[in-house]
């Protein structure tokens, strides 16, 4: 049987309010709106479903002084962090959000109206003494302070909602399930004892390992139940992960476990956040719930200090748990004993033996090498998995931006390389010749600064989504300008996953030798002032001072040229 929800009831506002749906269709067009931001709208699919029970709403001023000062609502149930809806002093005013007033939350990716939101109260919340008493300081290095810092709007709005729409997935729906859904489900297979795993990372085998023993040891079944809303940045993307999970589960005994997708948005809170975890488990009927060193853990503070203590999670839920009624099921922290192939909890593992792990940096590491990942850490499905989204660098794309003066032989280099690199196999290359991406992508433009700074972003956008797809490509504009080259390399680098790799090429050729050697009579007429802002005769050609290589058609040939990038490439590990 499923565990009872959080304070007794499931507030599953989607099913209440079925009843008078078309009624709230009907209202929420004649409402003013609010647009969810991403946070608010995780927030309010697991208001809405029950997630949060027995959160009806956001909290009013009343239960966020008690939340944040107490982990409890005014009315004393425990409920370790707030949920808020921040909204700007302008919409307050221009929507005009009073005590009362009923307004419509949307959903910002369709603008479909999720909910009604009567108003309880507007109130201006003490951002740093949020940060301090819910995250244990108020410093930026901790990811909810900063969002607090950088993100969060001047009021909160507090009051209970009306459910007109859950939000409309399109990534794994079939793995989605509301608190009813996955009650019934465990009704359905007659699970009595639910072990809950959370987990906002990849699953390799100690994972399986941990859960499988945790299950075993309390003839219980094993619920994986990871976040695919909002996780600590820099995490690997749900969509990655979410194809990890599928692969492990066919790893467990059968019919032990199950996988459900939660959209919770996280705030790293540590101690609270697990406490806030637990309920929610226990939401979605769990009777059991895992709790790891550091659970929730946000990494390091200003000071190069961990946010929290390693088991100050497990020790808040500890002191909750007659309240909390879901069993903490301390996390033990697995190792490999290579000897008889398998895992155990390191503290049971005798002195002296011999232990492998392999770390999440060295993990990366193997990944971005394609070093083996051998089968005691992970599985094969789960590896190849990891190795699609995070291809070795040889297979990663990457950017040549190749900037120079008019007819210093960017275009001829940009073309042997295209060769070269065709030759060479394994990526698409694409070339963005200048002359191309003025005919094509900018031909709108002309040549005043702000019209070349738009140009070479255009550039350093196409090529961004082409290198993160995994091509080679080389780009080949005059690009005069210091910031325009640096916001190109920003957009580039910024990209992550296949690309990431950008390299400023400076064709360094002398202006006197691009302009004798010039059969077009380009710079004749910008000599002329027939061509007006010419580059190098009257607007600047801004020399790099961050070129990651430097050639010059007066020094070398264009072979010599192109098997310099080739070694430059060749030490990056690109080839
Ligand atoms: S920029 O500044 O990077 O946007 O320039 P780019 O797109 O590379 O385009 C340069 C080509 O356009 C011709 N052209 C001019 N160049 C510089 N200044 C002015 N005012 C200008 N007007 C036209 C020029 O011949 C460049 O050709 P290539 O062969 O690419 O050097």
């Amino acid at each position: 049987m499923a565990n009872v929800p959080h304070g007794g009831v499931l507030k599953d506002l989607l099913a209440r309010d079925v009843a008078i749906h078309d009624q709230l269709v009907q209202e929420s067009g004649e409402l003013q709106s609010i647009t969810l931001t991403e946070r608010q709208l995780c927030d309010l699919e697991l208001i809405m479903n029950g997630g949060f029970s027995p959160l009806e709403g956001f909290l009013n001023q009343p239960d966020y002084i008690s939340v944040v000062d107490t982990l409890r609502l005014a009315d004393g149930t425990l409920f370790p962090i707030p949920i808020n809806l921040d909204v700007s002093e302008e919409d307050i005013e221009y929507l005009g959000i009073v005590s009362g007033a009923r307004i419509t939350l949307r959903d910002s990716r369709d603008d479909v109206a999720l909910a009604i939101l009567t108003v309880e109260d507007v109130y201006k919340p003490d951002l740093v003494h949020e940060a301090v008493q819910v995250f244990g300081a108020d410093d930026p290095a901790h990811p909810s302070v900063s969002y607090l810092r950088n993100q969060v709007k001047t009021y909160y709005v507090g009051g209970k909602v009306q459910a007109i729409n859950a939000p409309t997935h399109y990534d794994y729906v079939a793995l989605r399930y509301t608190p009813a859904e996955l009650r019934a489900h465990f009704k359905k297979l007659a699970w009595r004892k639910v072990v809950a795993f959370q987990t906002r990372n990849p699953m390799h085998r100690a994972h399986r390992e941990l859960t499988v023993r945790a299950a075993r040891a309390r003839q219980a079944n094993v619920l994986i139940h990871p976040v695919v809303g909002l996780t600590k940045p820099g995490d690997v993307d749900h969509y990655t992960r979410v194809r990890v999970y599928q692969a492990i589960m066919t790893r467990y005994p059968n019919g032990m476990g199950h996988l459900a997708l939660l959209p919770l948005a996280m705030r790293m809170g540590g101690p609270r956040e697990a406490v806030w975890h637990a309920i929610i488990r226990k939401n979605f009927g769990a009777t059991h719930f895992i709790i790891g060193r550091d659970h929730a853990g946000p990494g390091k503070n200003s000071a190069g200090k961990d946010f929290y203590g390693p088991y100050d999670a497990q020790e808040l839920v500890a002191k909750y748990r007659h309240e909390l009624q879901i069993e903490m099921v301390p996390f033990q922290q697995m190792t490999y004993l290579p000897a008889s192939d398998e895992y155990q909890p390191i503290d049971e593992v005798p002195e002296g033996t011999v232990t492998l792990d392999i770390s999440g940096t060295e993990l990366r590491k193997r990944l971005r090498t394609g070093a083996p990942i051998p089968d005691w850490f992970s599985y094969e499905e789960v590896v190849k998995v990891l190795r699609e989204s995070y291809p070795p660098r040889a297979k990663q794309g990457f950017v040549l931006f190749l900037t120079g003066l008019h007819n210093s032989g960017r275009g001829p280099i940009g073309r042997a390389l295209q060769v070269t690199l065709n030759q060479q196999g394994g990526r698409s290359v694409s070339l963005l010749l200048g002359e191309t991406v003025r005919s094509e992508l900018s031909a709108e433009l002309g040549f005043s600064p702000e019209d070349r700074h738009k140009n070479i972003q255009r550039i350093a956008f196409v090529s961004a989504e082409l290198a993160r797809a995994g091509a080679a490509v080389v780009a080949t504009p005059i690009a005069p300008y210091a910031h325009s080259r640096s916001a190109a390399r920003q957009t580039i680098t910024s990209m992550g996953g296949s690309g990431g790799n950008f390299f400023l090429i400076h064709v360094a050729t002398p202006l006197a030798y691009c302009e004798a050697t010039d059969r077009n009579g380009t710079y004749e007429k910008a000599r002329k002032g027939e061509i007006k802002g010419f580059t190098g005769i009257d607007d600047a050609y801004e020399e790099p001072r961050d070129a990651d290589l430097t050639v010059d058609v007066t020094k070398q040939s264009i072979p010599e040229i192109v098997h310099s990038i080739m070694l430059l490439l060749e030490a990056n590990g690109l080839l």
